[in-house]
């Protein structure tokens, strides 16, 4: 366990002792200021072990197997509803696009990132992949999530997150994908 009192210690040697609550205040203030507060986090969630995960895009995307990667053991769920208020939340979609410097691996990066970022919403499991239409490879969001809060099934979307809009199922099975972790 490698911990900020941990560390303090290993490098700081003798002398007088660093207040390790006021230097934890202090992250904690700095991680507050440069974290707006999320859209509230929903209720109504289960926890998602990533076998469903693994199934799920094994059957969607026959032949890929070898580009699945599934970074963690459970995660959680809710509905695409709620996943999609952090979306319309987030502001990824208001950047200017810039080829290369500012284009489609960043925006997903930033869309995904977020996710990752914010307490709580880091559990669901949306990420970024890549696949190519045919004009070269496009990096894109996808997320499991279920249709409804009343229909609990597993389910994959694709969002754009130059444009926050949904991407049709048709369109990536269309696509020769690169890479699909979760
Ligand atoms: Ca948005
Ligand atoms: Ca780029």
């Amino acid at each position: 366990m490698c911990n900020i009192q941990g560390l303090a210690r290993m490098f700081c040697g003798h002398g007088s002792m660093p207040d390790y609550d006021a230097l934890v205040a202090e992250r904690d203030a700095l991680v507050a200021a440069a974290t707006p507060p999320s859209p509230p986090f929903p209720d109504q969630i289960e926890v998602l072990d990533a076998s469903v995960i693994r199934d799920l895009m094994e059957s969607t995307f026959p032949g890929y197997r070898d580009k699945i990667f599934i970074s963690d053991r459970q995660y959680l769920i809710t509905s695409i509803d709620q996943i999609r208020v952090f979306i319309d939340w987030d502001n990824t979609n208001i950047f200017k696009y810039q080829a290369e410097y500012s284009d489609c691996d960043d925006f997903a990066l930033a869309l995904a990132g977020a996710f990752a970022k914010y307490p709580g919403w880091s559990g669901f499991p949306v990420t970024y992949v890549w696949g190519n239409y045919g004009i070269g490879p496009h990096a894109f969001v996808i997320a499991v999530a279920w249709p409804s809060q009343s229909e609990r099934v597993p389910t994959l979307y694709y969002i754009e997150p130059q444009t926050d809009h949904e991407i049709a199922q048709e369109t990536v099975e269309g696509m020769e994908l690169m890479l699909l972790p979760m």
